[in-house]
């Protein structure tokens, strides 16, 4: 995944999608976790198949309160630290921002595919699907502050078959919102 300059594009979602229409399912989908560290949401960008369920445990001495009002996913998890009190099913594709009531810099987001074939670019921009079974997919990209959304392409692929695809996104700079210091009378 690069970006405008050729430099490596990190927490892009790819996600390949069977032509002929669903995958397999691969079985009981495994339980995610996204933590709150440092006052903030870790990780930035999480992709889950559709029906995985999520915790969020806090691991700050203070409060967090998770919320999010996506058509994909609306919840809220009100005030609370240390153990996730609530697992959040996430049964509908889209994509789903999370933010946090007390902390207004706290924004993360989950991407929720129709597909167990995913994976989420590092920080050279490099990510892998495995074990897809050979067969025709249409490949995505997307990253949470896109410009605008790369096209899929559609990719054969034959049995243990190894295939490289770069894809262009140009994501807006994140945006810097106040993080005060850490005040432990509050919250
Ligand atoms: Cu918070």
């Amino acid at each position: 995944m690069l970006d405008a300059s050729g430099k490596g594009v990190a927490d892009a979602a790819v996600y390949a999608l069977p032509a002929g229409g669903r995958a397999d399912p691969r079985g009981p989908r495994p339980t995610v976790a996204i933590e709150q560290a440092d006052r903030e949401f870790v990780p930035y960008v999480t992709v889950v198949e559709e029906g995985t369920t999520i915790t969020f445990p806090n691991r700050d001495p203070i409060m967090h309160h998770v919320y999010s009002f996506s058509p994909a996913k609306s919840f809220e998890i009100k005030l609370y630290t240390g153990k996730s009190p609530s697992r959040i099913l996430f049964d509908k594709p889209g994509v789903v921002t999370l933010g946090c009531n007390i902390h207004d810099w706290m924004i993360a987001y989950v991407l929720v595919v129709p597909t167990p074939y995913f994976a989420r670019t590092d920080a050279l921009g490099e990510a892998v699907l495995r074990d897809l079974p050979a067969g025709t997919y249409e490949v995505h990209a997307w990253h949470p502050r896109e410009r605008a959304a790369a096209a899929a392409r559609t990719v054969p692929l034959a049995a243990s078959a190894a295939q490289r695809l770069e894809f262009a996104i140009d994501p807006k700079p994140r945006a810097v919102k106040y993080k005060p210091p850490l005040d432990r009378s509050r919250y």
